[in-house]
């Protein structure tokens, strides 16, 4: 019985092994490969960002009456593995605080509807660790942020694996397994 117990251990050790445990995906928001008016890059935000922004500045309009303006992102996933998105955001009030993130042809989420106004913050999906994590598998994944509400900026994108993991203030770029 005993024998059987460690076998199985080493069994469900294995199969974990193979999924991103702590991996972590950190890059900035205007590095994306393509910016769709009215998102627009910013590089001369000033105050407590790194390098520039992302922006879909006040009145430059949304859903349904405009439905374009999207930042397009192809993110190299190291390690399929269930993921937190973490945005770094400036929110300009309660019309201005959300945006649609998507992941390939996944359902779109709905990102924010936090109540942190005009100031940088972290802000993660899901919200609660009881809510099922973004599923992605290894290689080439097209992240979307998309137009829902005018009045916000995004500064940095994490994708974690690590659910233990909270991001602080400005994060180092790059990818940390
Ligand atoms: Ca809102
Ligand atoms: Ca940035």
């Amino acid at each position: 019985m005993k024998t059987l117990t460690a076998i199985t251990v080493i069994l469900v050790l294995g199969v974990n092994c193979a999924l991103a445990r702590g991996t972590k995906i950190c890059f900035e928001a205007e590095s994306a490969e393509k910016i769709e008016v009215p998102m627009v890059l910013v590089s001369n935000e000033v105050g407590n960002v790194s390098g520039a922004v992302i922006s879909i500045p006040e009145k430059a309009g949304n859903p349904p009456e405009r439905c374009e303006g999207a930042a397009v992102y192809t993110i190299d996933i190291p390690k399929k593995g269930a993921y937190t998105l973490w945005c770094r955001v400036w929110w300009n009030g309660e019309c201005s605080n959300s945006f649609t993130a998507r992941f390939n042809d996944k359902p779109p989420i709905l990102f924010g509807e936090d109540a942190t106004y005009k100031v940088w913050h972290w802000v993660k999906y899901p919200v609660s660790r009881t809510s099922a994590p973004i599923a992605l598998e290894a290689g080439k994944t097209t992240f979307k942020i998309e137009n829902r509400e005018d009045g916000i900026m995004v500064d940095q994108i994490i994708l974690s694996a690590d659910k233990r993991f909270v991001p602080v203030e400005i994060e180092k770029t790059g990818v940390f397994n």
